[in-house]
């Protein structure tokens, strides 16, 4: 397990895959290379890209890794597959719109399955994040879909989050609103080709001045053509503005707490989770389900099932 991780932090892009699989598939096996994993991490620049389908993320993504690849920085990808039937596609499209960086030992993307968990994120993407990490990625990157909960997911991980919209997105603009709004730090205009690119910046504007500027920072607004590779450079100085920003005024620590609180949780939750499924089909189980059915308080006998687990869960830490 060692070796691998080993790999791993020598930039091995094999070794990274291998890690992720693990981490997907969940159980013991990851907790403990995660244990090992988390010795070597630098905290890298995590930006999230999230809009609605179909808005040209994964080709606006496809071209800032030219753009970082350029300034001489490694580059990790999370695509998240929203895993619904209406946008099945993504997960190929991601694949063969990015397929030029493949052979680069600089980039390495990765599309993942949200698996139905609570907001667009995988619940493994944490985890992920940190593999890339301790592969050496001088900046992470996740595409996820937006809307509602799932921004505020994206802005768990992400210390900057990149809204994306495309012109003449009524409904987008209201799903903005229900949620990417308030967690966007940047805004890009994509497929500004196309009519009404001008009117949706004026809606975009009005609506973050509305909101007003957060802790000092007014969330930019950049006009792209990622198809033609137009505006990225701007979109680029506008993330690296705001991750100075976040160092500057010390917000970074801020965001840095907000990932480290969602990570505690979710590690502590799965296992937790684990353990207390592997119980209830225990026979041990059957006994103190029979204490109840002759009298036992369910409320007193869970409480000993918990002291239990958390006993059982300490003394074999994987
Ligand atoms: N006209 C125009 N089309 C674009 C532009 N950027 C991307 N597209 C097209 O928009 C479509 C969707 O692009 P993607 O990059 O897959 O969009 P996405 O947001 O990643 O999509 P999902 O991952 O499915 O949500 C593709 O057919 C792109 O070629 C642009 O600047 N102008
Ligand atoms: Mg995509």
């Amino acid at each position: 397990m060692s070796e691998l991780v080993e790999k791993l932090t020598s930039g091995d892009k094999r070794a990274l895959a291998r890690v992720i699989t693990i981490v997907e598939d969940g159980g013991p096996n990851a907790t403990s290379i995660m244990r090992e994993v988390c010795k070597h991490l630098k905290n890298p620049h995590v930006i999230g890209v999230a809009g609605p389908p179909g808005v040209g993320k994964s080709t606006l993504i496809d071209c800032l890794i030219t753009e970082y690849r350029k300034m001489g920085k490694r580059v990790g990808v999370v695509a998240v597959d929203p895993t619904s039937p209406l946008t099945g596609g993504a997960l190929l499209g991601d694949r063969v719109r990015m397929q030029k960086h493949a052979l680069d030992d600089g980039v390495f993307i990765r599309s993942m399955a949200s698996r139905g968990a609570m907001g667009g994120l995988s619940r493994a993407i944490g985890a992920v994040i940190h593999a890339m990490d301790a592969f050496g990625a001088d900046v992470i990157i996740v595409e996820t879909i937006g809307g509602g909960q799932l921004d505020i997911d994206v802005s768990n991980y992400a210390h900057t989050v990149v809204a994306v919209l495309q012109p003449f997105s009524g409904d987008e603009i209201q799903m903005m609103k229900a949620g990417l709004m308030e967690v966007a730090d940047l805004f890009v205009v994509n497929k500004a080709d196309l009519p009404g690119a001008e009117q949706t910046i004026r809606m975009i504007f009005d609506a973050v001045r509305e909101s007003g500027r957060r802790r000092g920072w007014l969330p930019p607004i950049v006009k792209t053509s990622a198809a033609m590779g137009e505006g990225i450079k701007e979109v680029v100085e506008a993330i690296e503005r705001h991750w100075k920003h976040l160092v500057e005024t010390g917000l970074i620590d801020e965001r840095r707490k907000r990932f480290a609180k969602a990570e505690i949780v979710d590690i502590a939750y799965q296992r937790l989770r684990d353990e207390l499924s592997r119980f209830a089909s225990s026979e041990e189980m059957d006994g103190l389900a029979e204490r109840v059915v002759y009298g036992a308080n369910p409320y007193e006998v869970a409480d000993e099932v918990l002291y239990l687990l958390s006993e059982r869960l300490l003394s074999k830490k994987p």
